[in-house]
């Protein structure tokens, strides 16, 4: 993709001229100039530590002296960004032509019994693709049969494994490489007989036998965790995708994978006014409908927490912390559904679910990564109703259930 192509969607950008309020607010604030031409003038004084940054305050002191208009300031930087911001999300978040989101197919598809040996599954944690895998990995009891990896993300967005992750009591972290001592994911990826040049994604299951992927689609590689590997796992008798639920749990997932689970990506990554409109509504339509529904059956499809159960928590686990902020997700909060909220908390709470959710890492991962949606990088403070302690709040859904203690079907 070259700058050419990203220019006609922000050429109109070229004659912007700030509102009045934003020209009168840069006017009025002298008070941070002095601080910062005492800041480039520091920088000039040493000569040896000259960055792009003093190069840049030179040329414009040289042009215009040592106040910029905050008009050619403002328009300039806009104009740049603008084009910049259009190229990199092009590249980074492919759309229609709409300027709609749309998310790449996964390249390794599988279904059916996995090899019962060397199996290893690579994560991030802020992905909420990858969490889907390490909760039914863990109601399935399967974490010895499937070691994992948790892969951090790097300053380009690719997952790397440079950090090993401060163990604060039992929820997961970032560790190293363990089937392969690769630094980067991409390396993992290209060990695969034949090579692989494509996107390295999370989450991924990985043989280690004959070093290949065997599948990168967060949907399979459920799948085979909650019956493909039952011979190995310590709680085989777990069922979350029962035969008599299979076509629900299939209807509910076309309702919440496009307006949910990709529905906030859709929100974030909109490149267009009409497209993030599009995806919002739908995805503010759909949780309404999922409020209304969960008013009087406990999990989606009916007593019985399932799949899908799991693939609408991650999304929702992540929604105040993360997509109502960085992805403009802004009607409402999902402290604000009282039903949804307390779903949420439900599945919180079922033994070994809270250890999967490692809250630092999410923000670090969305806010510290997704630079075009936040090139400041700056973290916003945690919102206390997303606190631990208020996830283990009483969620008293118990008695939707027909027998308020099995939430598994057996
Ligand atoms: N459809 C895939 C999506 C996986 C995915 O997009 N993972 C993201 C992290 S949330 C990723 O690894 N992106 C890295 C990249 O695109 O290079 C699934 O459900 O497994």
């Amino acid at each position: 993709m070259s700058l050419l192509c990203a220019s006609p969607s922000s050429s109109h950008n070229l004659v912007v001229i700030p509102p009045a309020t934003t020209r009168r607010r840069l006017t009025v604030n002298h008070s941070i100039r002095p601080r910062l031409r005492m800041s480039l003038d520091n920088n000039n004084n040493n000569n040896s530590n000259i960055n792009s940054s003093s190069l840049l305050s030179s040329v414009t002191n040289l042009l215009w002296g040592r106040s910029l208009p905050p008009e050619l300031l403002v328009t300039t930087v806009r104009t740049a960004w603008n084009s910049m911001w259009h190229v990199m999300m092009s590249q980074l978040a492919p759309s229609d032509p709409t300027g709609g989101y749309s998310r790449p197919a996964s390249k390794f598809r599988f279904s059916g019994p996995p090899p019962p040996n060397g199996l290893h599954l690579y994560v991030g944690l802020p992905c909420p693709w990858a969490h889907r895998t390490l909760i039914v990995r863990a109601l399935k009891g399967l974490e010895d049969a499937v070691p994992v990896s948790v892969a951090s993300p790097g300053n380009d967005g690719s997952w790397e494994f440079k950090r090993v992750g401060v163990n604060t009591g039992r929820v997961i972290t970032p560790s190293l490489d363990k089937a392969n001592g690769c630094k980067t994911l991409k390396e993992v990826y290209r060990l695969r007989s034949g090579g692989y040049d494509g996107r390295s994604t999370v989450p991924m299951l990985w043989n280690k036998d004959s070093k290949d992927v065997i599948c990168n689609e967060s949907y399979d590689i459920i799948q085979i965790f909650n019956s493909g590997l039952n011979g190995l796992a310590c709680n085989p008798e777990l069922d979350l995708s029962p035969p008599q639920l299979k076509d629900k749990i299939e209807e509910w997932y076309q309702v919440i994978y496009p307006n949910v689970n990709n529905g906030v990506y859709r929100c974030g990554f909109a490149q267009s006014q009409e497209a993030y409109d599009r995806a919002v509504n739908e995805l503010f339509s759909t949780l309404d409908d999922l409020e209304n529904h969960l008013s009087n059956s406990r999990y989606l499809c009916g007593d019985k927490l399932t799949l899908v159960d799991i693939c609408l928590f991650t999304t929702l686990i992540r929604f105040d912390i993360a997509y109502n902020i960085l992805f403009k997700c802004t009607k409402k909060k999902l402290y604000e559904y009282t039903n949804l909220h307390a779903y949420m908390r439900d599945i919180y709470q079922i033994p070994k679910v809270a250890d999967t959710c490692n809250f630092q890492e999410i923000m670090d991962g969305y806010y510290k990564t997704l630079f075009p949606l936040n090139p400041g990088s700056i973290r916003p403070i945690m919102p206390s109703t997303s606190e631990h302690e208020i996830l283990y709040r009483p969620h008293g859904r118990e008695s939707l259930s027909s027998s308020s203690k099995t939430v598994f079907v057996k």
